[in-house]
């Protein structure tokens, strides 16, 4: 994974054409032209093109930053209505992103779960967690998309299912970055846009990506919630096109890591600025019954999501209220 995680060494550098008169900030720009040859069909990392777009590559974080306290389920109360319009999608797709696949839960006396092990509780009792999971990727799917999109969205949910880590690349409206490099892989910027590094696949049509991962890292079969067609839009109404355009940032060099799942409203309001500061982020997929659960809850000492790791600052950290304003105070440009 630290290599996937990692920079590619510098892409091979065009120079600029001749009748370009060398001026410092405009050449910056220009001669950042990629050779062909160093476009990867499938790209773990930013590369010196996209870095070079946003010339700002100091990144800390904001002055004096302290982590936040979890707050299991509880609403900053200036988050409220986000909270509850980001809440909407779950009801529209009826849970649809909550759970991996082949999840049952089980109620048992808290004595039962050995301590240091990961349940949620409830009363007094704990909840025992299972599901099944196919075959398992040795490197994460990469997807470019942006949150609004509800063909995204339905990709999103079966990552979720299939409890599938994945490295994404997002693509606002206007974002200078993955948009282009979409169109540079695939033929054209159409969303969502996956590849898979373990197979060579890569692919467009959300249809077409869910039936691919099911059949490679699932039994096969697809959700009746994700072949419905396309009532995922509904689910976009609570949050009003946030998350679709692009807002000016520092591109970090090394991805950031979020602990979260597709279900979670909390979670869907820290994917929102990720994607509209298009920061590259890998998804560690934890939906109710992934056993991720207790690698984060051994890790973090608690389990809750969405949790923030940044390599480029160090900075680890629940509550979705202080992430969303870390990721601005941290990469959002003037
Ligand atoms: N105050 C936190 C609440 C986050 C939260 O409660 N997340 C839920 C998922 S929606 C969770 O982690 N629950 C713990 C569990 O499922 O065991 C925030 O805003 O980030």
């Amino acid at each position: 994974m630290a290599g996937v995680l990692n920079f590619r060494p510098t892409p091979v550098l065009r120079l600029p054409s001749s009748s370009r008169k060398p001026n410092n900030k405009v050449s910056l720009r220009v001669a950042a032209e990629l050779s062909e040859t160093s476009l990867p069909s499938s790209s773990a990392s930013v590369s010196t093109e996209e870095r070079l777009n946003n010339i700002s590559p100091t990144i800390s974080p904001p002055p004096n930053f302290k982590p936040p306290q979890p707050k299991r389920f509880a609403v900053r109360p200036d988050k409220i209505f986000d909270i509850l319009g980001a809440s909407l999608a779950l009801i529209f797709r009826l849970g649809t992103g909550v759970f991996v696949s082949g999840y049952s839960a089980s109620f048992v006396s808290s004595d039962e779960i050995p301590p240091g092990q990961y349940a949620l509780e409830i009363a007094g009792f704990k909840v025992k967690e299972t599901s099944k999971l196919g075959p398992r990727p040795e490197k994460p799917i990469e997807i470019y998309e942006f949150e609004s999109c509800p063909f995204c969205r339905k990709v999103r949910e079966i990552v979720a299912v299939l409890d599938l880590d994945v490295l994404f690349y997002p693509c606002p409206r206007n974002g200078p970055n993955f948009r282009r490099r979409v169109a540079q892989i695939g033929g054209k910027q159409q969303f969502p846009y996956m590849v898979d590094p373990n197979t060579g696949v890569s692919m467009y049509e959300s249809d077409d990506i869910i039936k691919y991962l099911v059949g490679k890292y699932g039994d096969g079969t697809i959700p009746l919630m994700l072949s419905l067609g396309l009532l995922t839009s509904f689910a976009m109404i609570g949050r009003m096109g946030k998350g679709t355009s692009y807002s000016p940032s520092k591109l970090p060099p090394k991805p950031l890591e979020l602990w979260a799942y597709e279900g979670s409203p909390f979670c869907k309001v820290v994917r929102e600025v990720l994607v509209e500061l298009e920061l590259p982020h890998l998804l560690r997929c934890c939906a109710r019954g992934s056993p991720k659960r207790q690698i984060l809850y051994r890790q973090a000492g608690h389990f809750q999501v969405p949790y923030l790791e940044d390599p480029n600052t160090g900075v680890k950290m629940f509550e979705s209220a202080e992430i969303v304003e870390y990721l601005r105070a941290t990469y959002a440009l003037p």
